[in-house]
């Protein structure tokens, strides 16, 4: 079935810059922040659930906001086929994390409404609450509570940077119902496949069209805090110091040394956080925290690297005079792709001549959870220089209507 999709790429480009313009970013857009539940997060799923009402689909809202826009079908008992992103955005980002994803997977149902094709399992457009750690130091949380993956208690006690509850957090912008309503069951969904930027280098370098994914890494974070003994900076000498921030300089050095040895050339970890205590120019911090990121495609030798850097932090903290502390918040395994998803992309690309190549994905995705409860797979368009998480990052309207069809003919083929 060779479907006649027209892409709309002038009104889903002027989508995607009116959304980027809801933010809390200082700088104007490309630059976007906008962090779950504030305000501006609220008001960017107001418009957005206004285009999901506009194209005639069913909107429905759970307890944490993710927020599902159903196309029913023909047979509308049977598991549906999933597709969505996100639309919150760290510190500073671009406009194109997740939300091609969201208002790319808008405009591939409306293209298949225009071309006349009649779904026979439902398609969901999913907009996940968060996807981001930004604020509660935890990827994931919609999609994790949906498949299960996170215990109710757990991700109600979660806490922001000023010390609130997920629970009261969620509950003041408006969302209420028990946690425990979240999870989806085993067949809600026959399918999952989730459009997004690759924020890597691959396909723009090789000058390829669209990356099918058929695994995506394995992320863990952990949290080190180190306490050691404050100080006058000119009064305490050297040899009795016990400074945390010069430890965690050893201990970050350490970690950089012991990814770059990895045997897996997939293993990449980051130190992206750090906060010292009192944080004074002449005094000695007696605490310092800073977070670790850390994945690989291949789990066990994350968890293994993992296990040399506890140790090896463990014996400077030891020759250091330094408590040493470190909290896992998650580590979770990888997802693989299901196979009849990965070759209902690759059909599309060959019906629309499109130039496709099978990749892992290093960053994760809402796909990570949505593989408990589906065969998924994702579908990447090239992203300039690979930039990401930066107001730099780009992808053309071209590059995206390409990501669009060939997620509509996705879709049509898997909810035919
Ligand atoms: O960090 C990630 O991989 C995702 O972009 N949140
Ligand atoms: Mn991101
Ligand atoms: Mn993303």
């Amino acid at each position: 079935m060779t479907l006649a999709l027209s892409i709309d790429r002038k009104r889903l480009d002027a989508e995607l810059q009116k959304l980027a313009t809801i933010s809390d970013c200082p700088e104007p857009p490309p630059a976007v922040t906008r962090i779950v539940f504030t305000p501006t997060d609220l008001r960017g799923r107001t418009y957005l659930e206004s285009l999901y009402r506009e194209a005639g689909l069913e909107v429905r809202v759970d307890p944490i906001g993710n927020t599902f826009a159903r196309w029913v079908g023909s047979e509308p008992h049977l598991p549906a086929i999933g597709t969505g992103s996100h639309t919150d955005a760290i510190p500073h980002a671009g406009l194109y994390d997740g939300t091609v994803g969201v208002l790319g997977g808008l405009e591939a149902i409306r293209a298949l409404q225009r071309s006349g094709f009649q779904p026979r399992r439902s398609i969901e457009l999913v907009m996940f609450t968060s996807e981001e750690p930004t604020r509660f130091g935890i990827g994931c949380s919609g999609s994790r509570a949906m498949a299960g993956a996170i215990d109710s208690t757990h991700l109600a006690g979660l806490l922001d940077d000023q010390g609130e509850t997920y629970d009261n957090i969620r509950k003041r912008a408006g969302f209420m119902g028990e946690l425990k309503d979240i999870r989806l069951h085993q067949d809600y969904y026959h399918a999952w496949v989730e459009l997004h930027i690759e924020q890597g280098p691959e396909l723009e370098r090789e000058n390829i069209d669209i990356g099918i994914v058929k695994a995506i890494a394995a992320p863990a974070s952990l949290v080190f805090t180190l306490q050691g003994e404050g100080g006058h900076a000119g009064a305490v000498l050297m040899p009795v110091r016990r400074d945390t921030l010069c430890a965690a300089a050893e201990m970050i050095s350490l970690i950089e040394a012991i990814a770059k040895q990895s045997p897996s050339p997939d293993l990449v970890a980051t130190v992206g956080t750090i906060q010292v205590y009192p944080g004074a120019v002449n005094s000695i911090p007696s605490r310092t925290l800073f977070t670790l990121d850390i994945r690989d495609i291949d789990a066990t030798n994350r968890d293994r690297l993992i296990r040399e850097i506890f140790e090896q932090s463990k014996s400077i903290a030891d020759r250091r005079r330094i408590e040493l502390t470190i909290a896992t918040k998650n580590s979770d395994p990888p997802a693989i792709a299901g196979q009849f998803v990965m070759d209902a992309i690759a059909d599309a690309c060959l019906q629309s001549g499109y130039r496709s190549k099978v990749m892992i994905s290093r960053a994760y995705h809402d796909s990570l959870f949505m593989a408990r409860l589906a065969p998924i797979s994702m579908i990447f368009i090239p992203c300039r220089g690979g930039f990401s998480h930066r107001p730099d990052e780009y992808s053309s309207p071209e590059q995206i209507a390409k990501g669009v069809d060939i997620l509509a003919r996705t879709l049509a083929k898997l909810a035919g």
